[in-house]
């Protein structure tokens, strides 16, 4: 099936009154089936109108295959239940399973807590919905960043918007948008019966020896629901590939800690979640409670570790269906409590100093409402609002005797304040059958602030961090400055696709999208010494930085076309190609202190410290994606072969120099093999030498690798088992957006000189047992 590797996120509703099997079909509710079809319509999805029918068993098929594919079809894309299924077997970090989409690259950081990059944009920059919530990072160094907060075997649905973003789907971003939901409430079919289900997993993976387990349970009657979901991991440090030693860590006079073990790779983390599903006639109101602890994970690219975070989410969602369309809404809270030290592999004391503890708190609570109005049988409408308001307090209890760390508490970002308020509308035209228009516009209210901060001590002179209320002084400095930032930003989107036979469709579009800054890059003060300084980084490369009161929003003016080309039947091959080019005004990218008028700390150990500027950049590239199958319903099975292409180039045209962790040229090539219950993929990665770096943050160069990787899995009535060899040759690899080795000695001080790129994993043995009941 060619739409295999892509599937569709269903509103929550409509999937819930198809797995009741209401009856939409009878003659009385032709009009409404309309209706609801276009909104079913409108989740985006990328896939053929057959597997549609496929995913959702209904009933309504005439009515799927009249309906077109909402915008954007081309430039969306997801994984189809299956793909994640087997993800879950070989990562316990729900961001690695993007990798397999077109576009999408990863900042490698903690065990859970990669950042995802869509066609050079990552973290910030993105908007990530996680079951309908804007999570934020609460953290100097985002080490706890929105997939971290769910865990992949509690993935039902995660997708991805590479190209021109709906502003309903969008919002404070310039890049794309990924939408993970979890599972939405199941109800029992037939009256007076009770459902009943659950789900037991264990898996362990051999090169860090990550071993966990997952369980759901469900009990559900026709209008009321309720649904269990837990997870567990813990992971040792990862080893290296072992063929090759690396050029970096020799310059650097140093091993790793034994044989080929990375520091601070190791991590443990907690999820648990209840989610109560209410349904009657036409409404669905879903109420989640989540909690997350992680006691400890450890970064290679920082210079300190996670030794806490715990979190509670409440997520309260609403979808109805109404004659004229649907209203969907949700509200939710979240609550952060981190803490940041040195773990196991770093240098624990400071003469009398227990390490630097730090802790952050994070406070975020957001409101959406929108509406799809189905106004004729061309135009669809999507009106919305939404709201976020978040607070945060970054602070470093005092540490030891001396007045490095003491005898106060350091304020990093002090009553830190960012609220969203947003509007948005959208118009999707159907003209005719080949021909369908999207344009949206969106107004986004950004209002920033932070409190009065001071250092470890109020002392003049080299070690004191000054007085809060001199305005000669670092903090007095911050303190007297206008520091209550309002941005009015606009988004714009034009899209548009022609599906002028069977065998091919077109999509172009235009965007303009705003991301205001974060309250890190904002309002981080501190130039008083490079180790505060090098506290502030969640770009993992290792330097010191420092915030910048007068930075304004990036704005991104993107154009992405897509052509999609492939048999009548969608079955036999298919071939995507989609080139873009994005222009950023505004673009906040590293540069030099004094060149916003700062005077940083010169450093020895080979790091720079750094400030932040609007700056002008420009991306471009190319997603090539195509499926072939070899062999279809053959005594051997199905055999197909997958292929992906990415090529990414990212420049800052005001500094001349190439962007960061931008990922060189890669490709992937799967061959998949289906039998019965059986299926098998074996697959090439290969990617580029990094030869492009920015030059600014002394960003390290990387050499090309190719790793080969094999999955299997076999399902036996209510047992799967999943089996598979990551980078099979073992092969030793730096990872081109791994950033700088930080993972081991005194990261405070200069024990840990410049020079030496985090490795990837590796070889590593896993399996998993899934039984159902
Ligand atoms: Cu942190």
């Amino acid at each position: 099936m060619l739409g295999a590797a892509t599937s569709c996120r269903i509103p929550t509703v409509v999937k819930g009154f198809y797995n009741a099997g209401v009856p939409f079909v009878a003659g009385a509710r032709i009009v409404k089936l309309r209706r609801i079809t276009v909104v079913i319509a409108s989740c985006f999805t990328a896939i053929s109108p057959a597997l549609a029918e496929h995913t959702l068993h209904t009933p309504e098929v005439s009515v799927w295959e009249k309906m077109p594919q909402p915008l954007p079809s081309l430039t969306g894309s997801g994984l189809a239940a299956d793909a994640i299924a087997r993800m879950r077997a070989h990562t316990s970090d729900t961001a690695s399973i993007l990798e397999a989409l077109p576009g999408i690259s990863l900042y490698r950081a903690g065990g859970v807590s990669s950042l995802p990059v869509i066609r050079g944009l990552g973290d910030d920059r993105l908007r990530i919905k996680v079951d309908g919530m804007d999570l934020i990072s609460a953290c100097a160094n985002h080490m706890n960043p929105p997939l971290s907060y769910i865990d992949p075997a509690h993935v039902a649905s995660i997708r991805a918007i590479a190209g021109v973003t709906p502003v309903s789907q969008g919002g404070d971003s310039i890049g794309g948008t990924i939408i993970v939901e979890s599972a939405p409430p199941e109800f029992s079919e037939h009256p007076g019966e009770l459902l009943m289900k659950g789900l037991a997993s264990t898996f362990y993976r051999s090169n860090n020896h990550a071993r966990g387990i997952n369980l759901s349970a469900l009990i559900a009657n026709e209008q009321v629901s309720l649904r269990y979901t837990g997870s567990m991991v813990e992971a040792n440090n990862y080893k290296a590939g072992g063929n090759f030693k690396p050029a970096g860590q020799a310059a650097a006079g140093r091993g790793w800690l034994s044989g080929r073990e990375v520091g601070s790779t190791a991590f443990k983390a907690e999820n648990h979640a209840m989610a109560l599903g209410l349904r009657h006639e036409n409404h669905l109101v879903e109420l989640k409670l989540g909690v997350q602890n992680i006691p400890y994970q450890n970064f290679p690219n920082q210079r300190m570790d996670m030794t806490d975070n715990d979190s509670e989410q409440v997520n309260l969602r609403y979808t109805g269906l109404y004659d004229w369309g649907t209203l969907q809404a949700n509200v939710y809270h979240e609550n952060t409590r981190h803490s940041m030290n040195f773990g196991d592999d770093k240098q624990f004391w400071y003469m009398d100093a227990p390490g630097m503890p730090m802790e952050t708190r994070g406070k975020n609570t957001g409101f959406k409402v929108q509406g799809d109005i189905v106004v004729s049988e061309r135009d669809l409408v999507r009106v919305g609002s939404e709201l976020q308001r978040y607070r945060l307090d970054d602070y470093w209890p005092a540490s030891g005797s001396g007045m490095m760390m003491g005898p106060g508490t350091f304020q990093n970002i002090n009553n830190g304040e960012r609220d969203r308020l947003a509007v948005f509308g959208e118009w999707e035209a159907r003209w005719n059958q080949s021909w369908l228009s999207q344009f949206g516009v969106r107004h986004e209210h950004v209002r920033t602030n932070a409190g009065r901060v001071q250092g470890y001590n109020t002392m003049g002179g080299m070690m004191g961090y000054g007085d809060p209320n001199n305005p000669l002084t670092i903090p007095g400095a911050f303190n007297a400055a206008d520091r209550s930032e309002t941005d009015h930003n606009i988004d714009l989107t034009a899209l548009a696709r022609y599906t002028p036979n069977a065998q091919q469709v077109y999509e172009a579009g235009y965007a303009m999208k705003t991301r205001s800054p974060n309250l890190y890059e904002r309002y981080t003060w501190s130039t008083n010494n490079t180790m505060v300084m090098n506290m502030n980084n969640w770009y993992g490369d290792g330097n010191g930085y420092v915030g910048n009161l007068n930075l304004d929003p990036e704005v991104a003016h993107t154009l992405s076309i897509a052509a999609n080309w492939h048999d009548a039947a969608q079955e036999k091959w298919a071939l995507k190609a989609t080139p873009y080019f994005t222009y950023i005004n505004d673009y906040i990218d590293a540069v030099a202190c004094n060149e916003v008028g700062k005077t940083c700390p010169l450093r020895p150990d080979g790091f720079v410290n750094l400030s932040l500027d609007n700056q002008r950049a420009r991306i471009y590239g190319i997603d090539v994606s195509g499926q072939l199958s070899l062999l279809s319903a053959s005594e051997f099975g199905n055999l197909g072969l997958r292929g992906l292409v990415s090529y990414t180039r990212g420049k800052n045209l005001t500094s001349g120099e190439d962007l960061y962790r931008i990922i060189p040229l890669n490709m992937r090539l799967a061959l998949d093999h289906r039998l019965g219950a059986w299926q098998n993929t074996l697959e090439l990665k290969l990617v580029d030498s990094k030869d492009r770096v920015q030059d600014v943050r002394q960003e390290l160069k990387t050499a090309g690798y190719g790793l080969l990787n094999v999955y299997s899995s076999y399902q036996w009535k209510q047992v799967r088992f999943d089996v598979g060899i990551e980078n099979l040759l073992d092969k030793y690899y730096d990872d081109p957006m791994g950033g700088a080795y930080l993972g081991q000695g005194a990261t405070m001080g200069t024990g840990v000189l410049y020079g030496t790129a985090v490795p990837g994993m590796g070889r590593s043995i896993n399996t998993s047992l899934t039984v159902t009941f």
